[in-house]
């Protein structure tokens, strides 16, 4: 058990010979393409695995047996309620007795449904749901569930904590790693549809032929288990290849270039899903450079895609060095005015919040607020501010926390959920994009659990409404142990783990105070970069008379881009939500809390009990020994330990540097901190994880 399994390990059952019954053979009608083979494919291994015996196959109905159908050609008899309705990618499972066969029927309207069924069959028998009157029906509620990998030409991987790039880009596209399928199949078993293999701070090389080629190879392999490839693509990439003499929108030869692109990667990829662009941030390339807007260069590079149907997804992390008042206003302030001016095949891809993936953001105030613009969800799979893949954070209550925020931008609420689904208007494109965790490590994830947070967020995508806890669950019992004991304990240590990170690195809506470049351990005393917005002093504000970022009228306003509703909740420190006080608020040190501590006392508990949750998931991990097989819980309990070791770490240096800033006395009874002030700025890490 070395976790490359991931959760389709597919063990045995002890309830084995009940399911048994009800899976001897796999039968289907027809020309089985690709996709329906891999179906078939998983379900032989599912159940071999889970059963110890191998289903026949067959085109007859028989009992026991598992029935593959499509909409044209149900088998007699069957009635399959309400399946048109579910889509192309939709699928139903249903026991039923045709011609006197007791039968357990995959429905689908197309072979990718076919797919998504059995990984769904195989889900639910995988978690011990019972198969004899098993009805479920189930559908995407998002278009696109997109993973964006950061990955670079030369396979580092920027914010990954896995080893390099799972895509070898030196082999391809001759050489077609074997993992690419198992990669394929993990995604589909989530619901996964598409993948964009490079880096946002993307290279001009990636549109030249021979990486086309590549992605061409790729595009192959990954097709059959219904995911497209996308690109990053940048700005000045034609003028970079000097086949253009500017990267204008707006001038016919740029244009020209991407049209004829497109057409060439469409040559090769006739399914190729589209760009996604990040531009003018972060010292990348992009239409301001030439004073045209976000629209200007999104609708043009649009333009090019749309005789493929291809999409464009346009970032709107954007934030210049040149306006310091407040970063967190300023994808809104850009973005907002461009509402209803994209063409209708671009999304803008929002991150979830309006900084920078932080352990705690409140909602980013552009969800709601561009009514005439598909907007597209970016969350951070990989743990960039959440301590790498070292610290044991599980992301599901983050994501959910998230979508299921009102952004009561209309009477009767309005969830970033809702947002996202976009029922109102059926036709645009709907959508969300995880920064992807994945590497070459043989966990894939960089550590057993974070194997979760690919799982939660493919789960999230499939269904923004749904339920984190659920999802541990499944998660669990698929990749660890099916017993319930096992199970329960594991989950709890899951729900809990976010949260400690929470409270020992940016307790009370703190943020950015991880140290510099590469975000990994504490830096709150950082105040010497290059822009003010890189500085964490920037984002604490803390002084001897209090601490915390005033965003209300009378500080930078950025409460005004919330709906109304929000705003003077939020507005008010006594109704602002605890988890979020200091990113809305400066207050004095003796602020009265609703503890009955003053906002010091209650700082230093915050950083305290984010220690004792850290040790205390150790502590429980401790316990499932004897329920989890060796080496993972070695390999976990390794990464615990230094979570631990690095939770008394944040704790003590944020409280070192906070108290030399307040002057104020630990409370009675609390831990000194273990080195000074001076010894924690010391510490540094060249050579980080991740950082390149
Ligand atoms: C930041 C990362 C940086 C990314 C950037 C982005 O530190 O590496 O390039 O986000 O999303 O969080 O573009």
């Amino acid at each position: 058990e070395d976790g490359y399994e991931l959760w389709l390990r597919y063990r045995p059952l002890q309830q084995a010979g009940q399911v048994q019954q009800h899976v001897r053979a796999i039968v289907y009608n027809g020309a089985a393409s690709p996709t329906v083979r891999a179906a078939i494919d998983e379900l032989r291994r599912g159940l071999q695995g889970m059963t110890g015996k191998t289903p026949g196959s067959g085109t007859q109905v028989a009992d026991g047996a598992i029935v593959l159908a499509k909409s044209g050609a149900l088998p007699q008899g069957f009635k399959a309620d309400g399946l048109a309705e579910l889509g192309r990618e939709g699928y139903l499972l249903k026991s039923a007795t045709l011609a006197g066969k007791r039968v357990t029927v995959i429905a689908a309207n197309d072979d990718i449904g076919l797919l998504y069924g059995a990984f769904g069959l195989l889900r639910a028998i995988g978690t011990g749901k019972a198969l004899a009157a098993i009805d479920e029906r189930s559908a995407p509620k998002l278009q696109l569930r997109v993973l964006n990998h950061w990955d670079n030409l030369d396979r580092t991987v920027e914010r990954g904590y896995s080893g390099q790039s799972i895509w070898n880009w030196w082999e391809l596209p001759d050489i077609r790693d074997r993992q690419y399928v198992d990669y394929a199949r993990a995604n589909a078993s989530l619901g996964i549809n598409g993948t964009v293999l490079n880096n946002v701070n993307s290279k001009a090389e990636i549109l030249t032929a021979p990486w086309i080629a590549k992605v061409a190879a790729l595009a192959d392999v990954l097709r059959p288990y219904g995911i497209r490839v996308y690109l990053s693509a940048r700005w000045s990439t034609p003028l970079e290849l000097k086949e253009t003499k500017t990267a204008d929108p707006l001038a016919p030869e740029v244009a020209a270039w991407w049209r004829a692109k497109a057409d060439e990667i469409y040559r090769v990829i006739p399914d190729f899903g589209g760009f996604l662009v990040k531009a003018n941030s972060e010292g990348q390339p992009g239409p301001q450079d030439y004073h045209r807007t976000h629209a200007d260069g999104a609708n043009m590079l649009a333009a090019a895609l749309a005789p493929h149907k291809g999409i464009v997804m346009w970032r709107a992390f954007v934030y210049a060095a040149e306006k310091p008042d407040d970063r967190a206003k300023q994808a809104y302030d850009e973005f907002k005015p461009l509402d209803g001016k994209f063409a209708p095949n671009v999304m803008v891809q929002v991150k979830n919040g309006a900084i920078d993936f932080q352990p705690r953001e409140p909602f980013h105030p552009l969800f709601g607020a561009m009514p005439h613009t598909p907007l597209m969800m970016e969350f951070q799979i990989t743990k960039e501010y959440l301590g790498f893949a070292m610290h044991m954070a599980y992301l599901g209550p983050l994501f959910e926390e998230v979508l299921k925020a009102d952004t009561m931008q209309r009477p009767g609420g309005l969830t970033v959920a809702q947002v996202l689904e976009d029922t109102e208007h059926g036709k645009r494109p709907t959508g969300m994009a995880g920064v992807a965790n994945i590497g070459s490590s043989r966990t894939w994830s960089g550590s057993h659990f974070d194997q979760a947070n690919w799982y939660a967020y493919g789960r999230f995508a499939w269904d923004p409404q749904g339920d984190s806890r659920a999802f541990a669950r499944e998660w669990a019992a698929q990749t660890f142990s099916r017993d319930p004991q096992a199970v329960a304990q594991i989950v709890d240590m899951m729900m809990r783990s976010r949260e400690a990170v929470v409270d020992y690195m940016t307790p009370l809506g703190l943020h950015h105070l991880m140290d510099t470049g590469h975000h990994h351990g504490p830096g709150p005393w950082v105040d010497n970069l290059g822009r003010p917005d890189w500085n964490p002093t920037y984002y604490h504000k803390a002084d001897k008379e209090g601490i915390g970022f005033d965003r209300t009228a009378r500080g930078s306003k950025a409460l005004a881009q919330y709906a109304p509703g929000v705003a003077a909740r939020w507005s008010d420190p006594r109704t602002t939500p605890e988890q979020l006080l200091l990113w809305f608020h400066h207050l004095p040190w003796d602020y009265a809390m609703p503890s009955g501590r003053t906002l010091w006392n209650e700082l230093v508990a915050r950083y305290d009990r984010g220690v004792t949750e850290a040790e205390g998931l150790r502590a429980r991990w401790e316990k499932l020994k004897p329920l989890v097989d060796e080496r993972r819980y070695d390999e976990v309990a390794q990464r615990l330990d230094t979570q631990v070791k690095e939770a008394r770490w944040w704790r003590d240096a944020s409280l070192a540097y906070f108290q030399s800033v307040s002057g104020l006395p630990l409370p009675p009874g609390v831990k000194k901190p273990e080195r000074t002030l001076e010894q924690y700025k010391a510490i540094k890490f060249p050579y980080a994880a991740g950082h390149h």
